[in-house]
């Protein structure tokens, strides 16, 4: 069974911004690596949330505290259901991908000793270089690279010359934010482990796309955001096995991740509150599930089969630009597009078809080691998601060759 054009059209019915005009044109909606748009049930859930049970959690007596304290540990077991956690409390709440990582990264400054190495890759969004580098400073650890290949993936030889006994962790994206190229994850994980090194997987690109099973990777951390996946800005989801969330400190310290506090001692609550201080996005957490069962609905295999033909049409008839050049080319990628157009600059193409109505993202893409290695100062990012259609495609090429004749 595949997602059929009728089907597309009845889901297109549930985002409301798909329905609205940019620039007195119909919205084309291609920046759904940058934040996924939104349907009505997510929606709902949030004005049922404000509308009908909005407290504070963990901590009230009262009906509507706990109504939204069950609503939201229920948001956390949709979340550890979704990845296969083995437990629920291996599921900490978070404020986004961003947040994640450096709440483990912090942890690991108390791990690593000097001279202890950690291992990025070249295909990074800097939220998954910078808060190493900060942790490699603390600490005097060495951060090392996977270099990238011309066709965007990862130098796997290079990744096996750095598997020595002092490296402590690896961290890598399932899918690059700017190329869309799929990394062998699972692999890095196995090959990883053999030297007693974890592994911490940024899943931003990938939740939209795919399933992960972290149990079956045996990852030691898989992070994502919710807004990427149909669910509200600022929050996200780290899953960390529980034998790593015991050894690594707290992040931030404040209410709810305490068990006692005296001004000689405090001790921390067990997980995941440990990691949970302070009043949490709890509408957002609820959104989240809220997200995940509406993409859940549909089939994260359906949803990726689509996405792929979207991807092949795409990339078909891009390619009949003269000049056109696609950045990312590995055989397993997502629905992500980068290109270039001869000389021109990425801004003006996307600043052309944002008034025809067309979104989508130029510029380095949060990746600029990627730009660097192609020599480019960015390009122009075209992503699509489950709600996107060939028609579409069809009136993006076509105001593309309009704007590459206006600007060459
Ligand atoms: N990438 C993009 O347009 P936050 O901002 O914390 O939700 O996610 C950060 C992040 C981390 N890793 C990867 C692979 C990502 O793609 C992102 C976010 C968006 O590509 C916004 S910069």
């Amino acid at each position: 069974m595949a997602l059929t054009n009728q089907d597309i059209l009845e889901i297109r019915k549930d985002f409301p911004i798909l329905q609205r005009q940019v620039n007195g044109k119909p919205l084309i909606y291609f920046d759904n690596a940058a934040t996924s748009q939104t349907p009505q049930p997510v929606i709902d859930t949030i004005v049922d949330y404000y509308s009908n049970y909005n407290a504070n959690i963990h901590r009230g007596v009262h009906t509507l505290s706990q109504e939204a304290t069950d609503k939201y540990e229920e948001a956390r077991i949709t979340v550890q259901k979704h990845f296969n956690a083995a437990q629920p409390y291996e599921i900490i709440l978070t404020a986004g991908t961003t947040h994640a990582i450096n709440l483990v990264a912090n942890g690991f400054a108390s791990i690593l000793k000097k001279g202890d190495e950690v291992l990025v890759s070249a295909l990074e969004h800097h939220s998954n270089i910078v808060p190493w580098q900060i942790l490699c400073e603390k600490t005097g650890a060495i951060l090392k690279v996977i270099p990238q290949t011309e066709s965007g993936e990862l130098d796997l030889e290079a990744f096996n010359k750095a598997m020595t006994p002092d490296l402590k962790i690896v961290f890598v994206n399932h899918v690059s934010n700017a190329l869309g190229t799929v990394n062998p994850i699972q692999y890095i994980i196995d090959q990883a482990h053999k030297v007693g090194a974890a592994v911490l997987i940024d899943g931003a690109q990938a939740t939209p796309h795919i399933k992960p099973d972290v149990q079956a990777l045996d990852a030691d951390f898989y992070v994502c955001s919710a807004h990427k996946i149909c669910g509200p800005t600022g929050v996200g989801v780290l899953y960390g096995k529980e034998e790593w969330l015991t050894k690594l400190p707290p992040y931030q310290g404040g209410g709810e991740m305490i068990d006692q506090v005296t001004f000689k001692k405090t001790t921390y609550a067990g997980l995941p509150h440990k990691f949970e201080a302070g009043t949490p996005n709890i509408c957002g957490g609820i959104a989240t599930a809220a997200g995940l069962d509406y993409m859940n609905n549909i089939g994260f295999d359906m949803i990726a089969a689509y996405e792929q033909q979207l991807l092949k049409y795409a990339t078909k008839e891009l390619l009949t630009i003269e000049g056109l050049k696609i950045y990312g080319t590995s055989k397993d990628k997502t629905a992500v597009i980068s290109f270039n157009v001869g000389s021109i600059h990425p801004y003006d193409i996307g600043t052309i078809l944002d008034k025809l109505g067309i979104a989508v993202r130029t510029g380095h893409h949060c990746a600029q080691p990627i730009m660097d290695f192609y020599k480019i100062p960015g390009t122009v990012r075209a992503s699509f998601s489950f709600y996107n259609t060939k028609e579409e495609i069809d009136i993006f090429v076509a105001s593309l060759k309009r704007a590459v004749m206006m600007l060459s």
